[in-house]
């Protein structure tokens, strides 16, 4: 079986010596890479106005990580400008919210183009590349325009809307043909499925079959639903042991005997902030039992700041929990807890342990991974609830969460109270029914499952031979890279991923 080739929009080099970071998709990879060996190339996160044009490498385990640099230029247009400021909002529904640029069309575009030009070189024949979400839609049909027979997967991590909210996006058509490159397409859920297939038959005319299949001469695409799961006995390992930690305990003296409501994600317009702090205000206004008995605790991370969007919805959520905290706040209480940067990830676990409810409401979400890590962070013989968003990913398999409508506000309210009051016997197994279905669908699970439709059990070699020029041109690389292996033990590409790895955790906040 030949290597695993993973693209992805950012790539965090571990630092040398120390395992790949907890959470996120280098545990879904572990499995693969650790067996077959792989290469993983993407974005390094840095941005500098002229970077040198290179791949800069570093070898970890079994695993070669090759990162490039973008321009000051390319990061505005295809990173911040045409992924952000339009891709997103399209995909999220949020037509109000797209704004489109051709100029920065153009540049995703060229940004992908640069991309295949530089992985092409790096791949062996027998390889299976696995390219992940929005940033990197056309780039799989860049390898094939380059002569790339190889098998190419694409996951979709954020929601796929249907052709009437799609065809909204200039170049609709073109997008939707791009992911004809892929051997398979995968999305996370039947929802999104749907509204793939949807795009795909009335953005091209063509035929979706049973089963997702969708044939253009000889080439043939499957479009399916993966839900992405998590490493659930190892975050439920995680909040066992930081709910014991000095972080934990500092939480927990300070609520004084109050019960906590929980929120933590990435500060942005999906998540539902704003709503969710109505809704808090709202059970504060209509259940007067709970003023000055819980404490809402919101971790808000920050993300995308340079982007227009983000600096209004920050404004907005400061307001409010400031409006919230000066009506039903004491001299001993604030009702709302607002920290606006990141948690570690393992104190993060522990304080889902100790809050009672769990709140996640996005507007609209790919899948939603806090909603999985609440669930798995609890006791399982006092566990707390969680309070989702219906347009979450995550509910369709979730339904004994109490499902909300997070623009109802008073909607979301009475299912906080139903929350804070339920029975432990109806806490246990609605808890009991969702953890047992998170254990049986990992993340690890997920890129079993969507690896092995990729490869199928024929040799993928054998079924797409690659062209003449793509042969040459890794040819050409293999033998550049002997030269260079052979030179020193301490090369020039192995110095470089140490850079890389102090430049990727410095520039982490700019991940997504
Ligand atoms: C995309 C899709 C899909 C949050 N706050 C902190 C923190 N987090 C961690 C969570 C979770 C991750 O970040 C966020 O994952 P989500 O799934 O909620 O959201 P996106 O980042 O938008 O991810 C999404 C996902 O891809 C996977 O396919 O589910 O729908 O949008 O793991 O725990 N981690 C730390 N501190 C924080 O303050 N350390």
């Amino acid at each position: 079986m030949g290597r695993l080739v993973v693209v992805s929009n950012r790539v965090a080099v571990p630092r040398r010596g120390e395992p790949p970071a907890a959470g996120g998709l280098a545990v879904a990879l572990k499995e693969a890479f650790d067996s077959r060996g792989g290469l993983w190339f993407g974005w390094s996160g840095s941005v500098a106005p002229n970077p040198p044009d290179m791949v800069r490498h570093a070898r970890r385990g079994r695993v070669d990580y090759a990162v490039v640099d973008l321009s000051d230029a390319a990061y505005q247009g295809f990173y911040a400008g045409y992924a952000n400021s339009a891709l997103w909002p399209l995909f999220h529904f949020r037509l109000g919210l797209l704004s489109y640029d051709r100029g920065q069309a153009e540049t995703y575009r060229a940004v992908n183009r640069h991309y295949a030009e530089k992985l092409l070189p790096m791949l062996r024949r027998d390889d299976t590349i696995w390219v992940h979400d929005y940033q990197l839609i056309p780039l799989g049909a860049a390898l094939r325009e380059m002569g790339s027979r190889h098998r190419i997967g694409y996951f979709h991590h954020i929601p796929f809307p249907p052709w009437a909210v799609f065809s909204a996006m200039p170049g609709a058509e073109d997008l939707i043909r791009d992911l004809l490159a892929y051997d398979l397409v995968g999305v996370q859920t039947h929802r999104d499925q749907a509204g793939l297939c949807d795009c795909m038959s009335q953005g091209t005319g063509m035929k979706v079959r049973p089963g997702g299949e969708v044939r253009l001469r000889s080439r043939r695409t499957v479009l399916r639903a993966f839900p992405i799961g998590i490493d659930t006995d190892g975050f439920a390992e995680a909040a066992r042991t930081s709910v014991q930690s000095p972080e934990a305990e500092r939480l927990r003296t300070s609520l004084v005997g109050r019960k906590l409501i929980i929120g933590a994600e990435r500060l942005d317009y999906t998540k539902g902030l704003p709503e969710r702090l109505r809704a808090f205000g709202a059970l504060m206004e209509g259940w007067p039992e709970y003023r000055n008995a819980v404490t809402y605790l919101q971790v808000a991370a920050r993300s995308r700041e340079d982007v227009e969007s983000y600096k209004d919805l920050k404004r907005d959520i400061e307001r409010l929990a400031g409006t919230i905290n000066a009506e039903y706040g004491d001299v001993d209480w604030t009702p709302v807890r607002y920290v606006g940067r990141a948690v570690a990830r393992d104190t993060l676990a522990g304080y889902y342990r100790m809050a009672p409810v769990g709140l996640v409401t996005p507007l609209r979400d790919g899948m939603n991974l806090v909603a999985k890590e609440y669930v798995a962070a609890q006791d399982p013989d006092d566990p707390g609830v969680l309070v989702l968003s219906r347009f979450a990913g995550a509910a369709e398999g979730m339904p004994e969460a109490l499902l909300v409508n997070p623009l109802d506000a008073q909607g979301t309210a009475e299912a906080l109270a139903a929350a804070l009051s339920m029975p432990l016997a109806e806490r246990r197994e609605r808890h009991g029914a969702i953890f047992r279905r998170l254990r049986e669908n990992t993340v690890k699970s997920w890129s079993g499952d969507f690896l092995r439709l990729l490869e199928g059990n024929d040799d993928p070699a054998e079924a797409h031979p690659p062209s003449r020029a793509a042969a040459l041109s890794m040819y050409q690389a293999r033998l550049s890279s002997r030269s260079v292996a052979t030179s020193s033990a301490n090369s020039p590409a192995d110095k470089a991923g140490t850079q890389v790895a102090d430049l990727s955790t410095a520039r982490a906040s700019r991940a997504r």
